[in-house]
């Protein structure tokens, strides 16, 4: 009996030192890339969604990440790219929070040898060989997607005369010029729309609040229409709507653009009509982007994530959960 036990043991024994030895060697902690990132700040759920996915993204892939937020300023931004080029990061990335500005800085990351990936916005320097691609959404369809969802509304509610305000993003923001290039492109053809006044919002719930006053006070009952570039602003232009005496989504077509989760909850009460997607979730194709770029393999030059547009054409109930 005891010699019995006496082999179960030994062979119990030896079956766990087996196991250890053929265990795959331990995975080394060194991060595969350590990435720059400067963000432009904190305006919006859409920004904070971004960022979010963003350094998520990074710590799924074991990347080490040098995240910076320029608190809406390009300076900061500027002096951001310096840092992460001082400090020999292997990629830099940034969200250029208006289009021009930037050659002398992006000049200056090419003599180091960095990389720089453009995430979200686009910048209007000549880019030969100073940035390597760009990873964001196509605004211009954002924008006509807005004008055809309009274009529909109309006829279905059989309106003569369309009257619009439109409130915009940041100026000379790439998000700002190409939706407003795409909505007013769609909307051209038809002789019923006419554009009363674009006002720029800065993508601020504040100053979308400040505008729709503004608007209502010269404009009041003939609005038909409020188009405004992100939920942010529309989110502060509907209760202003609601003070004026007007029932938003009813007296007047509110049509937004991002689609974060508080947005979405008020499609579904019926005072949004419609809210084109664009989508922050740009973590992982940044990181895979990173880990080609420092391994030298080539990359696309323009990456568009795939949107849809949100609208009471639709059962708003059946809307899955935003997750931003
Ligand atoms: O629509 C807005 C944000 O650049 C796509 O910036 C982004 C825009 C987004 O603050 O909410």
């Amino acid at each position: 009996m005891k010699k019995k036990l006496l082999v179960l043991i030994c062979l119990i024994l030896s079956f766990v030192l087996c196991t250890g030895c053929s265990k795959e060697p331990e995975q080394s902690n060194e991060p595969s890339l350590l990435l720059g990132f400067s963000q432009i700040g904190s305006e919006s759920a859409w920004r904070i969604g971004n960022t979010r996915d963003i350094e998520e993204a990074a710590g799924k892939q074991g990347i080490s990440l040098m995240l910076e937020n320029a608190n809406q300023k390009q300076e900061n931004q500027i002096a951001a790219i310096r840092r992460f080029i001082a400090y020999k990061v292997d990629v830099i990335a940034f969200s250029p929070i208006v289009e021009d500005g930037w050659d002398n800085v992006l000049k200056e990351a090419k003599d180091a040898g960095i990389p720089v990936i453009l995430v979200d916005r686009d910048i209007s320097t000549e880019k030969e060989g100073l940035t390597s691609c760009l990873i964001g959404a196509d605004f211009y369809r954002e924008g006509q997607m807005a004008g055809e969802y309009l274009i529909r509304k109309a006829d279905s509610l059989g309106l003569e005369n369309v009257n619009i305000v439109e409130i915009t993003g940041t100026i000379n923001s790439t998000p700002m010029r190409q939706r407003q290039a795409g909505f007013m492109d769609a909307i051209a053809g038809d002789t019923r729309m006419n554009v009363m006044e674009s006002i720029d919002g800065d993508f601020l719930k504040s100053r979308g609040e400040e505008n729709m006053r503004y608007l209502l006070d010269k404009y009041g009952e003939d609005i038909d229409v409020v188009f405004s570039h992100n939920d942010e602003m529309t989110l502060g232009a509907l209760p202003e709507i609601e003070k004026a005496g007007f029932i938003p989504g009813k007296d007047m077509i509110i049509i937004s653009i991002d689609g974060g989760q508080d947005a979405i909850n008020v499609l579904k009460e019926g005072k949004i009509n419609c809210v084109v997607e664009c989508t922050p979730k740009l973590g992982g194709i940044l990181m895979d982007t990173a880990l080609k770029l420092k391994a030298g393999e080539a990359v696309k030059e323009i990456i568009h994530p795939d949107e849809q547009v949100f609208s009471d054409e639709q059962d708003t109930a059946k809307i899955e959960p935003r997750g931003y």
